[in-house]
């Protein structure tokens, strides 16, 4: 934990590493949680998994990022790195995959910057390979963080620092646009479909753009491909780009959000935006302070 995430809600402050220092915490001060407590934990818990397991199911929805999100998580090794950062992806990865072991996913959610996903992935990979090279580094990426930036494959390419990259095509920025629509707007400007000056509507060949930066490189149309997929990029020797269309409006992960702080226009001509507003503004009262 951060010493500024630390020093919130009144509290006293103790930074360490959860696992260490709980225990050490809960013998000095003698301290057991109530059963009931723990129990409610347990259950809730429980659900989670249940949520997750459905959530991240192949044929439940169209393509959708939790269902890569499962795929992968599945074929991967204990070892393996995960990486993601802007976009939707890094609120899925958070909430579906399934850590499977210490220092192993690295969701860059502080400041959620697009174009971290390769390059990020690219240091990631050169880190790794001293310590785990027989371990994949794999990164999630958005169309519109691949667009952003990507050349980092080619440096992967030459320095043979071998990556796997899902590349999850939804035609744009499908993340804002359902933030724009969560705020009472009508889609505008984020889906390339919705962008009036995108007057010729073509799709990028994120395949033959990878291959042309020497990655091996392959388009899957189905999530039921992916695992497939997914094994013969494990299975190769050098950066390996898997492209897969997702659905922009369904198939998202809908349970386990926290408040977020969105500044909504308090003056506005449209019902739907005011609505949203006063719906939002009411939602303050269930902040706790400093607690
Ligand atoms: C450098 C940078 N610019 C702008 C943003 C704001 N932003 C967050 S997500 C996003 C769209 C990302 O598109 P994509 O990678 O396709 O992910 P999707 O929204 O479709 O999940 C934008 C513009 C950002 N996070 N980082
Ligand atoms: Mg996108």
């Amino acid at each position: 934990m951060g010493r500024h995430d630390a020093a919130k809600h009144l509290s006293h402050t103790v930074v360490g590493d959860a696992k260490l220092t709980l225990p050490a915490l809960q013998a000095a001060a003698g301290y057991t949680a109530p059963k009931d407590w723990t129990a409610h934990a347990q259950g809730e818990r429980a659900k989670w998994n249940a949520y997750v397991a459905d959530n991240t199911r192949v044929g439940n929805r169209p393509n959708s990022y939790a269902q890569a999100i499962g795929v992968v998580n599945d074929l991967c090794g204990p070892r393996d790195r995960v990486v993601a950062a802007a976009g939707g992806l890094p609120a899925e990865v958070t909430a579906n995959w399934k850590t499977l072991d210490v220092g192993t996913v690295d969701v860059e959610f502080g400041f959620s910057c697009m174009g971290y996903e390769i390059a990020g992935a690219w240091g990631a990979r050169i880190a790794q390979e001293q310590r785990e090279p027989d371990a994949q580094t794999i990164t999630f990426c958005g169309d519109g963080s691949y667009l952003l930036m990507n050349s980092d494959i080619y440096s992967s390419v030459l320095t043979q620092k071998k990556m796997i990259v899902m590349v999850l095509d939804n035609g744009g920025f499908a993340v804002i646009n359902k933030l724009q629509n969560n705020v009472g707007q009508d889609s505008f400007n984020n889906l390339i479909a919705d962008t009036p000056t995108a007057t010729h509507q073509v799709g990028v060949d994120f395949e033959a753009h990878a291959r042309a930066m020497g990655a091996m490189a392959e388009t899957v149309e189905h999530a039921s491909d992916l695992g497939a997929a997914f094994e013969r990029a494990v299975a190769a020797d050098q950066t390996y780009v898997i492209v897969m269309k997702v659905d922009p409006y369904e198939g998202w992960t809908t349970e386990g959000h926290t408040w977020w702080e969105v500044g909504t226009p308090h003056i506005t001509d449209k019902d739907g935006v005011r609505e949203k507003h006063v719906e939002w503004e009411s939602t303050r009262k269930r902040q706790r302070r400093g607690v």
